[in-house]
């Protein structure tokens, strides 16, 4: 695997093209609480992080940051920072409490309002269908483990399609389905917490094919020049000593189980031959069906891409830790099925509040990989942002969080957005992670990546200081040192 590299040096000034979308990106469990109102069945993130030790703290998203109550002040919130663009996700238990059934129009109402607002005041939605919230009744149903539940979620899409399809602008169908799959069914540190290697191929599986699933149902109930796009948190793995043939060999196996079980089939029609080899002792992949990759190869316009950080592994020998959680979150599982000889290392430094390497260069490999592979289909970054502990202070009335580190954080990967573009990838728009400080799933709220702070005693916003430099930056299209 080549490592490239933003080759250009990086000017003082960079214009953003006419188009580029500034936006901030949030998902409705970390987000909006009201989680038994109006309608809104249990997900299994209820579930899960109401059992205890689950999640830090014992922190739920019971409340969150309210926004379901909050709605009208924060849709004005990014008005005033001037975003183009936002990116949301629906939580399926509010359409369908049971993820069956009839639509619950509160739910409907409630998605509608936010679409409505955004447009009002000039700001372009980008929804997302799933961000990790399945109705707990599918869960008892045998949830993405059992083929079900990808039927389920495309009725789910026609139902939201029908409702919304006027006026979103572009659907995203899953969010980072790798988490959904192999923190949720192999590490089991995501809900629904479960450690079985093969249910964890199975989820990627059915993942996969709700998301075909769902974008033919879409496609046929929105409206014509509506986009179609998936969020991917594709993983920059790099061999620890790139002429090991062992560390080369590491570094192939993550990225077939951490990339390329959604990026085959999903942007090639088929499961890589090297992931059904190094699983090969788990599942003889039985589970996919005649018509199932004819399914999920459906014609796409963008990749969205999450990034946050790097990894760096070894073909591990056995002993020492093979520190395989990768930074997400401690476990005695480890969440790659057939990758057990891979030793994750410990990266060089700065770091996030999340431990996570700060590397923007990884950005700009994965961008110019999916342009290089995919060249007919545009990019969005969907998520890309820093968890800090910020310091709040007063002056006079004001309170203010001088969040250098984010603005850093951020100029830095925006920068090599900026080189991608130059160098020929076509990245049509960038989304903060995240508008506010929220639930960071089992870390509860202890990590904050908003650029708005969310006091969660009071649920008072404070933009901080990178709202106000994200804010210029929308404004004046241009990235300055
Ligand atoms: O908060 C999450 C988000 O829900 C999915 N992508 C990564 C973020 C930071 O961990």
């Amino acid at each position: 695997m080549t490592t490239p590299q933003p080759h250009t040096q990086q000017t003082a000034t960079a214009v953003f093209p006419d188009g580029f979308l500034f936006g901030t990106a949030t998902a409705a469990y970390q987000i909006e609480g009201a989680a038994r109102e109006d309608g809104r069945g249990p997900s299994i993130w209820d579930t899960f992080s109401h059992t205890p030790g689950k999640v830090a703290r014992g922190d739920t998203g019971d409340i969150a940051c309210d926004h379901y109550h909050r709605l009208e002040d924060d849709l004005d919130l990014m008005a005033q920072l001037g975003m183009d663009s936002y990116r949301f996700s629906i939580a399926w238990p509010r359409i369908q409490a049971t993820g069956r059934g009839p639509a619950n129009q509160a739910g409907l109402d409630f998605y509608a309002r936010l679409v409505d607002g955004l447009r009002r005041r000039g700001i372009r939605p980008v929804a997302t269908l799933y961000h990790w919230d399945l109705p707990q009744a599918l869960q008892d149903a045998g949830g993405w483990g059992a083929r079900d539940t990808a039927f389920a979620f495309a009725d789910y899409a026609a139902i939201v399609g029908e409702a919304l399809g006027d006026r979103v602008d572009v659907w995203t169908t899953l969010n980072e389905p790798w988490c959904s799959a192999f923190l949720g069914h192999a590490s089991g540190v995501h809900a629904p917490g479960v450690t079985e290697p093969v249910t964890a191929l199975r989820a990627a599986h059915h993942l996969n094919l709700a998301h075909g699933l769902a974008l033919q149902a879409l496609r046929d109930r929105v409206r014509a020049d509506a986009r179609f796009s998936v969020s991917l948190n594709l993983h920059v793995v790099r061999p620890d000593r790139p002429d090991d043939a062992g560390d080369l060999e590491a570094a192939r196996r993550i990225d077939a189980v951490g990339n390329r079980v959604f990026t085959g089939p999903m942007l090639a029609g088929a499961y890589p031959g090297d992931l059904l080899a190094d699983t090969a002792s788990i599942t003889d992949w039985s589970f996919v069906r005649d018509g199932d990759l004819a399914d999920i190869f459906q014609p796409l316009d963008a990749i969205g891409i999450n990034y946050y950080s790097t990894s760096r592994v070894r073909r591990w020998d056995g002993s020492g830790s093979n520190n395989h959680s990768a930074g997400h979150n401690v476990s005695t599982a480890s969440p790659w099925p057939g990758a057990e000889s891979v030793q994750f290392l410990t990266q060089p430094g700065p770091y996030t509040e999340m431990g996570w390497n700060i590397d923007p260069s990884g950005l700009y490999e994965l961008l110019m990989r999916m342009h290089r592979e995919n060249p007919e289909l545009s990019l969005l970054v969907t998520e890309n942002g820093a968890a800090f502990a910020d310091d709040v202070s007063t002056e006079g009335e004001t309170r203010r969080v001088h969040d250098t580190a984010r603005i850093d954080y951020l100029r830095r990967h925006l920068a090599v957005v900026q080189q991608a573009i130059a160098d020929g990838a076509d990245v049509r728009g960038y989304y903060a992670w995240s508008l506010l400080d929220n639930f960071e799933w089992a870390y509860g709220y202890e990590k904050r990546f908003g650029l708005v702070r969310v006091d969660f005693d009071t649920l008072e916003r404070t933009a901080k200081d990178s709202a106000l430099w994200y804010a210029r930056l929308a404004q004046t299209r241009t990235l300055t040192d």
